[in-house]
């Protein structure tokens, strides 16, 4: 079948409204967003202004004065009218094992946890770090952080020892949450264990005061009784309401670690009052979402589309939202679908590397389920290729469904770029055209002038503030100022090449940093390649992604042994290994090429795109290799990278 460049199941008047209302969204960002926060949160106390600031000076300020919380407004506020319908309806690891909580539930469960956090000392403004399985209590936890005005951080449950003790050092987290175990496609995680081994690292000694521990199940793990809590007993022996603290709009709600082009990840913020409008408007808007859905966001919550979309955008609109601890190929590569069928899900969200990864299992697992709730699909993390995009629309949505491509990041906040279901005619593999307040515009990388026009290339960028917009990096404003509003300045920067084609679509074509993107994980190469070059054996690392079918992008390690070092396989499963080690098992390289030299230019950098070219097998393109120290390197590494692959 002919993949068609247009698909339309759209309605004229639909997208001419769209056109309308982004349009008066950006003539007066004021008016539009001060309107939608009236309409849409319930506050405490009104704004004064609607915004102030700018991105020149880092200084955006979103609802000022204004008070409010964001449990309250996530919950509280839908018990009187939605108590007896399900908030939160999770599946375990092993099929039908599901728990469910009603708004009202889940509001006494969250005081409970709130109060037993208070009990132990927690305060508004602490910083309290999650690192927990996608158990039920990981939302409860931050929505009870919210509730008391603690900022809460999570870290992924695939981060390793190492990148935890960074994380709770650098944002001095008195507080850590963890369970016993993890449970995965059947595997036990060892994360108390993992967590113990972080916390008691050097940089973390002194820093954290109590570990909070849910039973997830039941293992045996390290104790120590004058830090560690049993924490689900705490929480059931609370009072199960507990009073929301008065926050500012912009009070920090959350920490966010995310990788960096160049040092260690940056603590993105985000702030109560325009981060709730902003995921509540994006959840609503890009999925279309009705009274009653069941919506599926299957990232996991330790990154921004589980707090945004699993967390704060349904739980904010007040619809059933549903998390999943597994995999999507246990028991079978038909979970999903199982899933769908058996909880009626309306609305389901993945990333294209799961897209591309059940695509190669063929028809017959979706095609065994009813997957006639599905209303709409969407996906997030990279950009998806038409080719998955159409398995996904046909097989999946059975040609019924819209699919919306999201772009954002965890800087936004939410969705910044996407089409909207029923509005946007959809092209496979663009990200289409810009939501309600947000001016995308691209700009020539070397000047930084706007390019005008249809069927034009460069970067892109966002004209004016949103609500949703990070407002600083945890202790490291100059860094938020240098990485997101200097490059281009009066615009934020995300860091992304596009090209707008000749409707006036978006096409993200991928970082223009030094930042990979592997299975929708974010990774810098930085990272990597300090974790190489701690590693004895090797003098320098040069990191770079090539194309990979199911990962979007793959690591390639290209290492310089220290003298006396040989190259073996053990050393390369070494290797492999200390990146495990330092950032998390997501992030091993897929290839360690060692290698006496590297391609550097005659001042000594190193060639990074002729790497790039050597990784992809695009040897017959390397261009000018002549500016090199030593050009005859580049035939080296090539003969050796064929033999790895
Ligand atoms: C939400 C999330 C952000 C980076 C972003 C971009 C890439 C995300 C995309 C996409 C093309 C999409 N990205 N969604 N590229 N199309 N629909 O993924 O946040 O982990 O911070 O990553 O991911 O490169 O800059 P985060």
């Amino acid at each position: 079948m002919v993949l068609k460049e247009v698909y339309n199941p759209h309605t004229e008047s639909a997208f001419d409204q769209y056109k309308t209302e982004h349009a008066s969204s950006i003539a007066d960002p004021e008016s539009y967003w001060g309107q939608k926060a009236l309409e849409n949160l319930d506050w405490f106390s009104p704004f004064d202004a609607v915004l102030q600031g700018s991105f020149t000076d880092g200084s955006v300020a979103w609802f000022v004065n204004g008070k409010m919380n964001a449990c309250y407004n996530a919950v509280d506020r839908h018990v009187d009218t939605k108590g007896s319908q399900v908030a939160l309806l999770w599946e375990g690891d092993e099929p039908g094992d599901t728990k469910s909580y009603t708004y009202t539930q889940l509001l006494a469960r969250v005081c409970q946890i709130a109060n037993a956090m208070k009990a132990e000392g927690v305060k508004k403004g602490d910083v309290v770090t999650v690192y927990l399985p996608m158990m039920p209590e990981v939302t409860m936890v931050m929505l009870a952080c919210a509730r008391i005005g603690a900022v809460h951080s999570v870290i992924f449950a695939g981060f390793s020892a190492d990148a935890i003790a960074e994380r709770i050092a650098a944002s001095q987290s008195k507080w850590v949450f963890t369970s016993d175990e993890g449970l995965r496609g059947g595997k036990r995680l060892p994360l108390k264990n993992i967590c113990d081994n972080a916390m008691n690292k050097e940089i973390c000694i002194n820093v954290v005061s109590k570990c909070f521990v849910f039973e997830r199940t039941g293992g045996k793990c390290n104790w120590s009784d004058s830090r560690d809590v049993k924490f689900g007993a705490l929480a059931d022996s609370q009072r199960p309401y507990c009073p929301c603290e008065t926050m500012d709009s912009e009070d920090n709600l959350f920490i966010l670690y995310t990788s960096g082009s160049t040092g260690r990840p940056k603590g993105v913020v985000h702030t109560v009052g325009g981060y709730c409008l902003y995921a509540m408007e994006t959840c609503k808007n890009s999925f279309g979402l009705k009274d009653g859905d069941v919506f599926a966001c299957v990232a996991d919550a330790g990154w921004i589309t589980g707090h945004s979309y699993i967390v704060y955008g349904p739980l904010l609109n007040g619809v059933t939202s549903f998390m999943f601890e597994s995999t999507p190929m246990y028991p079978d590569e038909g979970r999903y679908w199982d899933c769908v069928e058996r909880h009626k899900i309306n609305v389901f969200y993945t990333a294209p590397t799961a897209i591309r990864s059940l695509m190669r299992f063929g028809d017959t697992a979706p095609n065994k389920y009813d997957l006639s709730s599905l209303r709409v699909l969407g996906t997030v993390g990279e950009p998806i290729n038409p080719e998955a995009w159409r398995w996904y629309y046909e097989v999946v949505g059975r040609e019924k469904c819209s699919v919306v491509d999201t772009y954002w990041q965890t800087e936004t906040g939410g969705h910044v770029i996407t089409n909207y279901p029923g509005v946007t005619p959809m092209k496979p593999g663009s990200c289409t055209l810009p939501c309600f307040g947000i001016e995308a515009v691209v700009l020539d990388s070397q000047t930084g002038k706007e390019i005008e026009g249809n069927d034009v290339e460069g970067v892109l960028a966002i004209k004016q503030p949103w609500p949703g917009v990070t407002r600083t990096c945890l202790g490291d404003h100059e860094r938020y100022l240098n990485v997101y509003m200097k490059p281009y300045p009066g615009y934020y920067f995300p860091g992304d090449g596009c090209r707008r084609d000749k409707d006036g679509y978006i096409w993200i074509t991928g970082r223009v940093d030094d930042v990979l993107n592997v299975s929708g994980h974010r990774i810098g190469t930085a990272e990597v390649e300090s974790a190489l070059v701690a590693h004895p054996s090797v003098s320098q690392a040069a990191v770079i992604g090539f194309p990979h079918d199911i990962k979007g992008q793959g690591i390639c390690c290209y290492c310089t042994l220290t003298y006396g070092h040989e190259e073996s396989e053990d050393l390369v499963k070494e290797l492999r290994n200390a990146v495990r080690v330092a950032i998390g098992p997501f992030a091993t390289p897929d290839l360690i090429v060692p290698t006496p030299s590297l391609p550097m230019t005659r001042s000594g950098k190193i060639m990074r795109r002729i790497l790039r070219k050597i990784a992809a097998g695009e040897t017959d393109t390397l261009g000018d290799v002549g500016t090199l120290g030593d050009p005859s390197v580049v035939q080296k590494l090539i003969d050796k990278v064929e033999t790895l692959q």
